[in-house]
């Protein structure tokens, strides 16, 4: 999607901190970070939101979480655990649709969310 800020950093036309690279997602630092280690994991392919997925995107949303953990082994945040969250619309407060995972860790995460 051309107008899709996260299509963008996922085809390296918009800056950002780029820290993995797979044929089907990318992760990035988010600009925002809620934790010392605050990481956005998305697909190249463009899904608006969790409530666009259907049966076709299993492996794909199976693909963000298995990289989630892999990235938590890179950023040596894996021992002491981490949390992954997918906002998903209004009240879920999501801002950009295009599907992202996000990883949080490096500090003691307080529950419940607000
Ligand atoms: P969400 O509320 O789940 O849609 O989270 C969107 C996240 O995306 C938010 O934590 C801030 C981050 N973000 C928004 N724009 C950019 C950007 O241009 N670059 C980066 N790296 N992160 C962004």
């Amino acid at each position: 999607m051309s107008d899709c800020i996260f299509c963008k950093i996922g085809a390296g036309d918009m800056e950002s901190d780029i820290i993995w690279e797979s044929d089907s997602a990318v992760g990035f630092r988010d600009i925002n970070p809620q934790a010392p280690t605050h990481i956005l994991i998305i697909p190249r392919e463009h899904v608006p939101m969790i409530a666009d997925a259907n049966e076709e995107h299993q492996e794909l949303l199976g693909d963000l979480i298995l990289t989630a953990k892999k990235i938590a082994e890179q950023e040596g945040i894996a021992e002491n655990g981490y949390r992954l969250v997918f906002n998903n619309g209004d009240h879920g407060r999501q801002d950009v649709y295009h599907i992202h995972l996000h990883l949080l860790g490096g500090r003691q995460l307080t529950w419940p969310p607000g």
